[in-house]
């Protein structure tokens, strides 16, 4: 189902669940102003995330690709979470079990409050040597010139982010299967869904059984199965969700 309300059945699965999932990328940042890879407004629309975000193209032009990061880093630092953020927090105090998977890097979910977040493709707020693994956080490298060089071995310091060809961190994409089959319901929020593997853990929830919503302003490759593609923005309908599975809790426990 395509729609752009909240059907009555969200509220109901949601009123029965256990254990919510949710899946998101960069569409649910948008409204904190950190712009998403492919839509129009793009950061960096003369570039594909695909040409910057890889291991080559930083090997060799780590400055191009540090100039790129830095940006970003400093819209990361400036934004705040968004109402979308804060519903999925919120949702914490009405369900057993709300398990937080994000292709974000941009650590936006903990700041919300969330507390159980899986980040499959890295954080931006964190820094490694390339050569030697010595860690550095952005305050220690942002100050200095770019590309940064580890202070150890003189080697290049890179974000630790995942690239293209590389390989996700394997305990958080463990721990983001698992969270997809235990979902009762499971949601997919603010992601064109073309990313793999990322993009398998939805597919991995519907097929273990939960219910699956999207949140997305435009239909996706996962629309063909989600049970429900609501078109609209995370920031205004997540709150409209909680808002309404807070009145039926407390409903439901004055009678
Ligand atoms: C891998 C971190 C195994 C960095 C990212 C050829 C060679 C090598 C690999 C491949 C290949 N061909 C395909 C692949 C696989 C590749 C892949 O899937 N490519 C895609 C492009 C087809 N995947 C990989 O390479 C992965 N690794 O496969 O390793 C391997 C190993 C060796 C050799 C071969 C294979 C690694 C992928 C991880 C890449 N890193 N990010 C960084 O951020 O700088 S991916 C990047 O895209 C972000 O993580 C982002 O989250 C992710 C997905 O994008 P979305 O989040 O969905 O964002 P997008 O802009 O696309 O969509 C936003 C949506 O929000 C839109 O639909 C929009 O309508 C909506 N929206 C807008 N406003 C709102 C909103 N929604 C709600 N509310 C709003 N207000
Ligand atoms: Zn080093």
């Amino acid at each position: 189902m395509i729609t752009e309300t909240i059907p009555e059945i969200v509220n109901e699965k949601l009123k029965q669940a256990r254990v919510i999932g949710a899946f998101t990328g960069a569409g649910i940042s948008a409204e904190s102003n950190v712009p998403t890879f492919r839509g129009d407004e793009g950061l960096w629309t003369k570039f594909k995330p695909e040409e910057l975000a890889n291991f080559n193209a930083f090997m060799k032009n780590p400055e191009l690709v540090w100039e790129w990061y830095s940006a970003r880093k400093k819209i990361i630092h400036e934004a705040q979470p968004n109402p979308g953020h804060l519903a999925l927090a919120e949702l914490e105090e009405l369900v057993d079990e709300v398990i937080i998977v994000t292709q974000n890097i941009d650590n936006l979910h903990r700041r919300a409050g969330s507390s159980r977040v899986h980040e499959l493709h890295g954080n931006i707020e964190r820094n490694y040597c390339i050569k030697c693994g010595e860690t550095y956080t952005d305050d220690a490298i942002l100050s200095g010139t770019l590309p940064p060089k580890c202070r150890k071995c003189d080697g290049l310091v890179r974000p630790d982010v995942v690239w293209f060809g590389e390989y996700l961190p394997q305990d958080e994409f463990t721990a983001g299967e698992e969270a997809a089959e235990r979902s009762d319901v499971f949601f997919s929020l603010g992601t064109s869904a073309i990313v793999y593997p990322a993009a398998s853990i939805p597919q991995i929830a519907k097929r273990a059984g939960a219910f699956l919503i999207e949140i997305n302003p435009e239909t996706t490759p996962l629309s063909d199965i989600a049970d429900v593609t609501i078109l609209g923005k995370t920031g205004t309908i997540l709150p409209e969700i909680v808002k309404s599975l807070r009145s039926i809790k407390k409903e439901g426990t004055n009678n």
